[in-house]
């Protein structure tokens, strides 16, 4: 059988990643803000018609965490990096801190998927007025540079997991699609 999967939630402190997980688990969210300084969940998903075992792995984005956080994810097989549109810095440290972590803590190989959070408070009227929010062209350029797998949009608060499925669906997808890679080179290689 094969090894189970892990994937990570990384992304800055309060952009929603806890959340985003709790919703796509099907757990009921709490609006009181709790930070994360390390959480793991088993479970199975079924992608491509098959069942894979998957190990959910939700990270601290507190900066204070950092050391504890690199060890938590470094064995990941695929990232779900999130920032939120309503906080320009989380959106900038994706390129300036987070992808930097990435490649020293996982690799250039692992597989990203990027994820914009918060959507629900774009239309807010204080939040439009007072916050520079990041636009759906902006955050997919950046999905873009980084070579995402996928660029989502997403907001917790109606606690739609099949949303949220999408999401981890297509992180799954990417590491399933290039182990298969993987096997055909091998294949290439080795079977003449
Ligand atoms: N309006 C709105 N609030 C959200 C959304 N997602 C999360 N929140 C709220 O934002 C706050 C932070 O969410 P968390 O999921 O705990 O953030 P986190 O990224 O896990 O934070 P750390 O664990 O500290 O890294 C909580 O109060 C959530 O209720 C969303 O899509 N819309
Ligand atoms: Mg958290």
């Amino acid at each position: 059988m094969r090894r189970r999967i892990i994937c990570s939630m990384v992304g800055d402190a309060m952009v929603g990643k806890s959340s985003l997980l709790t919703v796509f688990l099907g757990q009921n969210t709490i609006d009181v803000y709790a930070p994360t300084v390390f959480a793991s969940i088993k479970g199975l998903m079924t992608v491509g018609g098959k069942e894979v075992k998957v190990k959910f792995v939700d990270t601290a984005g507190q900066q204070e965490y950092s050391r504890l956080r690199v060890l938590s994810y470094k064995k990941s097989d695929v990232c779900i990096l999130c920032f939120s549109v309503i906080d320009r810095n989380s959106f900038e440290r994706i390129r300036t801190l987070w992808i930097p972590e990435l490649e020293r803590t996982v690799g250039k190989r692992v597989p990203i998927v990027l994820v914009a959070t918060h959507i629900d408070l774009k239309e807010d009227k204080y939040v439009k007025k007072c916050i520079s929010i990041v636009s759906t062209s902006e955050g997919q350029k950046l999905a873009d540079d980084i070579n995402a797998k996928g660029y989502f949009e997403t907001a917790c608060t109606t606690g739609d997991s099949f949303a949220a499925r999408e999401i981890f669906e297509c992180a799954i997808a990417a590491v399933v699609s290039g182990r298969k890679g993987y096997l055909r080179t091998l294949k290439g290689i080795f079977i003449k």
